[in-house]
């Protein structure tokens, strides 16, 4: 089997409310849908979500990449070919959210073409995971409507709550308000997007230290090395790297360094391949590891979902799967359905992805 066409479409699907946080906010999802066809008809799908913020991407670099540097790469390769197709694909630095929707959506094709299931071919653990809900920035008592509300319709009890406001008085009452109105029996951990200078956090870690906070995620840019480290060392709960950790060599910097105790995996960001190869390597160290979103759609809470439940270490912590019930429609045919805090994985081959192809029409801008 070949591949013989990539097709990448951008589209926009508005968001009922805004996900606020320390280093930007998104009040519609433009995506980009990517299709990897082949010369036998599979076609496998997968979804980028450009994050200026975070990576530098936009959806028009991402159509650019694609369309006039992957595609002629990888077109005529087998989709089993898959290190050639990641040696191939770093060939150019960066562009992280382009490289794992295409490796994503060739591990689709694979799984249509041997009839499994993407989460058995990853590694088969299990076929659920918990979610956890992101909690955006908004007044304390909105921020616990919102948890109580998704608590109630959806079962969900982990929320990870975003920090990085400054000065950090409102964050650190938010956060208490969650705690006092969910109870002790919720698990709540916070993320910072690195809003925070190194003091700063630590200034907020002590004032939160009594609310059983599971970790805290990326709370200084990883530019300020000395200062992450500093912080670590202080900090009684683990510290988590996201942003800072979007390729192995990252892993390794932010681990040995002693800037970070446990890892953010997000497949829209190091896609099923560039996951599992992370993964191992926070096994290896003994890190600690927790699946992330990049805000993702429903199809790329689908592929998260997919590799989160295939790996024991994956599945120990409630998954990022929800920042899709914020959006006013999606692109997929069957919705992922959250019931008492979990997310099945699909029984059908490969990702079990179907397109609804009149949303699509009506969605995509190009
Ligand atoms: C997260 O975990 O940080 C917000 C920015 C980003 O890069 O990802 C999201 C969620
Ligand atoms: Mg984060």
């Amino acid at each position: 089997m070949k591949i013989t066409k990539i097709e990448a479409i951008p589209f926009t699907i508005p968001y009922r409310k805004p996900l606020r946080f320390a280093s930007g906010e998104v009040t519609e999802a433009e995506h980009v849908l990517v299709r990897v066809h082949t010369d036998e008809g599979l076609t496998g799908t997968a979804e980028a979500p450009p994050r200026p913020y975070t990576y530098g991407e936009t959806q028009a670099s991402i159509l650019a990449v694609i369309g006039t540097v992957f595609a002629p790469q990888v077109t005529g390769l087998s989709p089993l070919e898959r290190e050639q197709l990641r040696v191939r694909l770093d060939r150019t630095v960066g562009n992280p959210t382009a490289k794992a929707a295409l490796d994503m959506a060739v591990w689709d094709i694979v799984g249509q073409a041997t009839g499994l299931p993407v989460t058995e071919l990853l590694g088969g653990y299990g076929n659920r995971m918990r979610v956890a809900h992101m909690v955006g920035f908004a007044e304390p008592a909105e921020m616990v409507a919102e948890a109580h509300r998704v608590g109630e319709l959806y079962g969900i009890s982990t929320f990870k709550v975003k920090v990085g406001r400054r000065p950090a008085d409102l964050d650190i009452a938010a956060c208490r308000a969650l705690r006092e109105a969910l109870g002790p029996g919720a698990e709540l951990y916070i993320d910072g997007n690195r809003g925070w200078t190194a003091a700063e956090a630590a200034r907020a870690l002590r004032a939160l230290a009594d609310l059983d906070l599971q970790f805290a995620e990326e709370l200084c840019p990883a530019d300020d090395v000395l200062g992450r480290r500093w912080l670590a060392r202080q900090s009684q709960i683990p510290l988590f790297a996201d942003e800072s950790v979007p390729t192995p060599g990252d892993v390794t910097r932010e681990l040995l360094g002693g800037a970070a105790h446990g890892v953010s995996i997000k497949t829209a960001r190091t896609g099923f391949t560039g996951s599992h190869r992370i993964l191992a390597q926070c096994e290896g160290l003994g890190a600690d590891v927790v699946l992330g979103n990049q805000i993702d759609g429903q199809l790329g809470s689908l592929c998260s979902l997919a590799f989160g439940a295939a790996f024991a270490a994956t599945s120990r912590r409630a998954g990022e799967l929800s920042n899709f019930l914020d959006m006013r429609d999606d692109l997929l045919a069957e919705p992922l359905q959250i019931r008492d805090g979990v997310l099945r994985v699909r029984e059908a081959p490969g990702l079990g992805a179907v397109i609804d192809e009149d949303k699509l029409t009506y969605y995509r801008t190009d």
